[in-house]
């Protein structure tokens, strides 16, 4: 990392006031200047911004070096912006077009806006802690020999300080204390406020204690530089100013210099008199407001001073809307100053009317050359990374041989023959799994790569020769990442390892392992890690009720339907282990192809047999979403359509219904989700003029338009029943609408509806409405 170097504090003040003014400005041109058609509020945060732009300027143009990344809390995302239009990487253009389609995002976002945003932000509190497990990543990639140390950099997360109450961050800490992690600053905006009002008092005293039982090293700015030397001079002044609540403190911020006049002669009468004689209001709103930060020579300091690789986290105490007419105010989260006040802001920063875009507009000529020299100066990277950072060649990925196997079985063998055959795909290959690494059947993978840690951890029980047929020794080579039950962790470490090559130039094939009803506990994390186009192989197994004796608290139902409704994640159920091989094999070019996906992958436990395959032709439909098992005749009336676990069941369904219905099909799906894009990516391009039709479109016209189709899930049956939708067919859908309970397969099969004497009563009942 890279030393600081010494700069000029009255430039970075100049630095500070010229990012508040440009926040302020942007959000106030798309809310009143902007022709607003539809008459929505545009909405944006200059209190948010005015908050931090000091902690901010100190950063960006003092503190952070090159490899460092950044997550920018979300109401902050102006600031970022008028960053890089002062860096120059930003146009005036996406400012003015400020949450306009196209323009710059209301929250910094990584795939959309055109400057280089390192972490998307947006749910408060995963921006915080993805930043942890990219340095736990950078570690991994250091241990493994594909960084080099002067390319190594710090991770910082600016947060709000009501983030403070979301879980997830305090999940992270606990497992980057057993990790080890560093090259962490935290920098809290300690404004005492969140959205709906000022913030639960002396909080940052609990926050102290949490994170320094975790390792983290605790810095608390609460006074600038003036303020200090005041309250040191004057102890009963210091005593009394520390027992104001926040929302006391945040009144007295609101109404100013006469306030806090009214207010001082009131507690201490006639021995504030001479005090309060050396200060106007001005001057005493000036003295209040100086908090660390804002006070740019105690921001750089602490900076300065933290050069180690501890993390860190700093606790700077601010003012929500400093400088603006609502600062303090408890209702200003979304406060926009009127036209008025903007006007006044305008005079009083030096901002000639109609100049407001002028990037250093306001700065006497004295000093202009040094603003200009830090910027020039300042070490962040200008330019939006590309995303070709090289493709690696994935090997055809063979399926396990059985006459018998589950996928989930499947998928423990195709990692561990893929570890044995060696290459450069098993080499980048990083698991990760949240306490369920042996039951999702990673065991065997990770005896043989080995659990990753910094430092050696033996395995004690290999030691003592007590028998095991797990491996759980840890070292710098390992490729396994133990993680505790905390499935939002799993998604974020999935989504700083998904975006590996973004931010450390070097792919790597993240798959994580958890169970399939799981998902839900870690789902906004999930969706955050798609939306900002991370890329991984996520596993989620077992599944369904399928998992009989376990249970109903076991059993999934709702996981497919999440999928089919997730961007950026493709999910495929396989039935058979050669599926299960083509899926793998497509989910690693996926995760390379920089116009890709991430994919999931809904397993079983349940052992099952496998068909007989005359040829290869079904590989592309499996991989498109669905091909026949069973081929249907010509404008059949019915086809059984099944996925995954169930597959025995529509398979024998088939052998006893075809003899009453010659040309019964059984349509195997394995992606309900491509075939549903598919379906209305061809519709859309219809629109356009061009004569596509889409997979299922294909496969289901091969029945007769007034066909019926039992549709077969061990899932939420609206997973496959708007397949009615697709060219008016009619639909019996099975699946499990209810929580699952113990028991064994056929006992639930049959509650449930998922066995042979239901799929035939469902095919009698959508036959006699179609009149046969
Ligand atoms: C997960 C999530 N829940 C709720 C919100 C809505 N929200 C946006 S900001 C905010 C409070 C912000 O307060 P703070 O973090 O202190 O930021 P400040 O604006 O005070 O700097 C809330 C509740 C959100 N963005 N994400
Ligand atoms: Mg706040």
């Amino acid at each position: 990392m890279l030393k600081p170097v010494a700069t000029d504090i009255e430039a970075l003040r100049i630095l500070d006031e010229r990012l508040r003014w440009l926040s302020a400005w942007t959000i106030h041109h798309a809310n009143h200047l902007r022709e607003n058609a539809d008459g929505l509020k545009v909405g944006g945060h200059q209190a948010s911004c005015a908050s931090m732009s000091a902690i901010m300027a100190a950063l960006y143009f003092h503190a952070l070096g090159p490899n460092d990344r950044v997550a920018v809390k979300p109401h902050a995302g102006p600031l970022l912006h008028a960053i890089h239009y002062l860096l120059g990487s930003q146009s005036r253009d996406a400012l003015e077009n400020f949450r306009g389609f196209g323009g710059a995002q209301s929250y910094p976002s990584r795939t959309k806006d055109k400057i280089p945003v390192d972490f998307s932000t947006g749910s408060v509190g995963l921006g915080v802690a993805i930043t942890l497990f990219a340095s736990l990543v950078q570690d991994y990639l250091t241990a493994h020999g594909w960084m080099e140390e002067a390319d190594r950099g710090r991770f910082v997360a600016l947060i709000g300080d009501a983030e403070l109450d979301e879980g997830n961050i305090y999940e992270a800490i606990i497992e980057g204390a057993k990790h080890d992690v560093r090259n962490l600053w935290w920098i809290i905006d300690y404004n005492r406020q969140s959205l709906d009002a000022t913030s639960t008092d002396r909080m940052f005293e609990r926050f102290d204690e949490i994170f320094q039982s975790c390792g983290w090293r605790v810095v608390e700015l609460r006074y600038g530089k003036k303020l200090t030397a005041v309250l040191t001079e004057h102890p009963t002044l210091k005593g009394w100013f520390e027992t104001l609540s926040n929302a006391e403190l945040s009144a007295l911020h609101y109404q100013g210099g006469a306030a806090w006049r009214g207010r001082l002669d009131k507690e201490f009468g006639r021995d504030a008199a001479q005090f309060l004689a050396e200060y106007d209001d001005d001057a005493l709103e000036a003295l209040f407001t100086d908090l660390g930060g804002h006070c740019m020579e105690t921001l750089v300091e602490a900076f300065d001073d933290a050069q180690d690789d501890v993390p860190t986290l700093f606790i700077a105490w601010t003012i929500k809307g400093f400088g603006l007419p609502f600062a303090g105010h408890k209702d200003n989260h979304a406060g926009l100053m009127n036209p008025t006040q903007l006007a006044v802001l305008r005079t009083a920063m030096n901002v000639r009317e109609g100049e407001e875009w002028e990037k250093l507009e306001g700065v006497g000529d004295n000093a202009r050359p040094g603003v200009e020299a830090l910027i020039e100066r300042s070490r962040v990277a200008r330019n939006k990374r590309s995303r070709a950072f090289g493709s690696i060649s994935i090997p055809a990925i063979p399926a396990p041989t059985g006459a018998e196997q589950s996928t989930q079985a499947a998928f423990g063998r195709i990692l561990l023959d893929l570890s044995k055959a060696g290459g450069e795909l098993a080499d980048r290959i990083v698991t990760t799994s949240p306490d369920v690494t042996v039951s999702t059947n990673l065991g065997a993978w990770v005896n043989q790569r080995g659990l990753f840690r910094r430092g050696e951890i033996a395995d004690v029980f290999a030691r003592e020769r007590i028998a095991s047929a797990q491996k759980w020794g840890a070292n710098n080579n390992g490729q396994h990442i133990e993680l505790g039950i905390a499935e939002s962790n799993l998604f974020l470490m999935l989504a700083a390892a998904g975006l590996s090559g973004d931010l450390f130039f070097r792919r790597l094939f993240p798959i994580g392992t958890l169970y399939d009803p799981f998902i839900a506990r870690g789902l906004d994390a999930l969706n955050y890690a798609c939306y900002q186009d991370a890329r991984f192989l996520l596993v989620a197994t077992p599944s369904g009720i399928t998992l009989g004796p376990e249970g109903g608290a076991h059993q999934s139902i709702n996981p497919p339907l999440i999928a089919l409704g997730q961007p950026g994640l493709r999910h495929y159920e396989p039935a058979y282990a050669d599926e299960l091989a083509a899926m793998m094999q497509e989910a690693f070019r996926l995760i390379d192809d920089p116009e890709g996906e991430s994919s999931y992958l809904r397993l079983s436990t349940r052992s099952i047999a496998q068909v007989e395959r005359a040829d290869d032709s079904w590989r592309k439909g499996a991989l498109a979403g669905a091909y026949w098992l069973r081929e249907p005749g010509e404008q059949a009336e019915a086809a059984i359509v099944a996925m995954g676990a169930v597959m025995p069941e529509a398979l024998a369904a088939w052998e006893e219904l075809s003899a009453d219905l010659p040309g019964l099909g059984l349509l195997a799906v394995t992606s309900p989700d491509l075939l549903h894009r598919g379906w209305t990516a061809a519709q859309a391009s219809r629109w356009k003029g061009h004569r596509e039709e889409s997979h299922v479109e294909q496969l289901l016209s091969r029945l007769s338009r007034t066909a019926g189709l039992v549709t077969l899930a061990d899932a939420a049956p609206a997973s496959l029943s708007w397949l009615g939708g697709v060219l008016g067919q009619r639909v019996a859908p099975l699946g499990v609408e209810r929580f699952g309970q113990t028991g064994s397969l056929a006992d639930l099969y049959a509650a449930y509806r998922l066995d042979g004497a239901a799929i035939t009563e469902a095919a009698a009942e959508i036959l006699l409405q179609n009149g046969h």
